[in-house]
């Protein structure tokens, strides 16, 4: 039987460890099609080089998967990038064994090319890995070739990068848990995770989940989550989840019998999610609640509607301020991300968010400064019009969008003297209320869940 290694080097500990969902949607399709599948995870390990020796010297695998979650911390100021460490896995792998690597995972697949020349490999799969990386295994070792298997990244022998089309497949299987160290991940904080569904319908300039999942969206049958839920909880302790859909709350329909399922089926976990302030509604709030839902995470992103309209949101100020007081009004703890410095952002828009979110008050705000700019999104394209950076600009390592109309500067100090004012508001970029003394303090308070919710 071929022996598969999927590799998860993620290694972020903050806001919290989270479990290498991905991966296990992989071993899950490999096991099911009967491959020996098994996950090193390389996010507790003290040593990445002895753990990697001594997990290849007792199994041999014929091929290993590396998942690549995270490129880069997002975060403009404290910018980490994690990809020299990875590389440095990567290549003491190639020491240990002549088994051909597959890289994969989201931050492979918003850089295939870039990351496979960055880390010395040929070959990836960008996008959903279930039934490509399926097809690939197949194929190895028979003679098949892989010409065919969409998603595939190669680089070719004369150095060429081809990139097969991405497809997205209809239906969304099971990860296997077994597979995971569930255990680990509850004792550092962090959740179980959960998809009930893929894709996002919108089109906001910066965002790259639609490039991950799809536009169009894959639902998975209420029954079928609710009792994955159920079965987190009975076989792996799991009382604690994240829904890691792009918006929990569209469509609407689905994500109430969600809930209602939830709620009949009185399961007990405590769960929370991102949400779009778009149609939240208070029968939608009043059910997350009953189910078990401790906090929403909207991605508000700026309460002047110059800002929303210039991200292409498709929400306006009014819908934050009712997803707000509908949260007020059941008690459900609310934390909103807002993104400042996006395209036109100025003065006078920065006061208009300030202001929107100093009225509404809500349990959290997050405040991201400066737009992460990927290729292929609009906010690309715009920052090449804008002369924020130069046509073909490598992005791999993070650069920033920042509004021509302030600067990096003015910004800083601007939100440095506003966040200094209310004890809901978290500043990454300035280690407002988020750095790691903090954060293991709050970590002391609440055992598990998103940390923000101890602010007030
Ligand atoms: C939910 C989420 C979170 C939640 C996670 C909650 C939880 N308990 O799980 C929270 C809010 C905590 C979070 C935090 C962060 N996140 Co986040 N998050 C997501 C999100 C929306 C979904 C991730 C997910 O679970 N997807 C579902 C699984 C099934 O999909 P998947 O992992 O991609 O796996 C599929 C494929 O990638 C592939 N695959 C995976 N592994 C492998 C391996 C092989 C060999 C192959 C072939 C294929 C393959 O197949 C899988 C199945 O189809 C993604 C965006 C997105 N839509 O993908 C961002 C995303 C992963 N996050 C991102 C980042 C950066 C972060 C943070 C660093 C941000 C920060 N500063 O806090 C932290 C890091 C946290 C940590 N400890 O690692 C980036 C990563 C890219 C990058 N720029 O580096 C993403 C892609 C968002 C973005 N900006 O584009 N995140
Ligand atoms: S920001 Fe949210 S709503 Fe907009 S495209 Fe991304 S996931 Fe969809």
């Amino acid at each position: 039987m071929k022996k598969v290694l999927l590799i998860s080097v993620n290694n972020e500990k903050l806001p919290y460890p989270v479990a290498p969902i991905g991966a296990a949607y992989i071993a899950g399709c490999l096991i099911r099609a009967g491959f020996d599948a098994r996950i090193l995870d390389l996010c507790f390990v003290d040593d990445d080089f002895s753990a990697l020796k001594d997990y290849l010297a007792g199994y041999q695998a014929d091929i290993i998967g590396i998942s690549i979650r995270n490129v880069d911390n997002l975060t403009y100021n404290r910018s980490i990038f994690y990809m020299p460490r990875i590389r440095d896995i990567v290549h003491h792998i190639k020491t240990l064994t002549d088994a051909p690597i597959v890289a994969g995972g989201s931050g492979f697949s918003l850089f295939p090319e870039e990351i496979l020349r960055y880390l010395g490999l040929d070959l990836g799969i960008a996008g959903e890995g279930e039934q490509a990386f399926l097809g690939l295994v197949e194929a190895y070792g028979n003679g098949g070739g892989i010409d065919s298997i969409p998603n595939i990244s190669i680089i070719d022998k004369n150095g060429t990068f081809r990139q097969n089309p991405i497809s997205y497949s209809p239906v969304v299987s099971l990860p296997d848990r077994d597979v995971l160290n569930n255990a680990a991940y509850l004792k550092f904080g962090g959740m179980g995770n959960i998809q009930s569904k893929r894709g996002c319908p919108f089109k906001c300039t910066y965002c790259t989940y639609p490039m991950l999942e799809g536009t169009r969206l894959r639902l998975r049958p209420p029954e079928e989550i609710v009792s994955e839920l159920a079965q987190m909880k009975e076989r792996h302790a799991i009382d604690y989840a994240f829904f890691v859909d792009d918006i929990f709350n569209v469509p609407l329909g689905h994500s109430i019998e969600i809930c209602e399922g939830m709620i009949r089926r009185n399961l007990r976990i405590k769960w929370t999610c991102f949400a779009t302030p778009y149609s939240f509604t208070e029968e939608l709030a009043r059910l997350m609640k009953r189910a078990g839902c401790s906090g929403i995470e909207f991605g508000s992103d700026a309460g002047s509607s110059l800002t929303l309209k210039a991200y292409e949101k498709h929400f306006t100020p009014d819908d934050i301020i009712n997803a707000s007081i509908i949260c007020k009004k059941i008690d459900m703890p609310d934390a909103h991300y807002i993104i400042l410095g996006g395209p036109s952002e100025n003065d006078r828009t920065l006061d208009e968010t300030f202001r929107l979110f100093d009225k509404i008050k809500p349990r959290a705000l997050i405040a991201l400064v400066g737009v992460r700019i990927y290729p292929g999104t609009d906010i690309c394209k715009k920052a090449i019009e804008d002369g924020v950076i130069p046509n073909g600009k490598e992005l791999l390592e993070p650069v920033f969008y920042i509004s021509p109309e302030t600067s990096a500067d003015l910004l800083l100090k601007r939100v440095q003297a506003w966040a200094q004012d209310g004890a809901n508001r978290v500043v990454p970029a300035l280690d407002i209320r988020c750095d790691a003394s903090t954060m293991a303090t709050i970590r002391k308070i609440i055992k598990r869940g998103p940390m923000w919710d101890v602010l007030r």
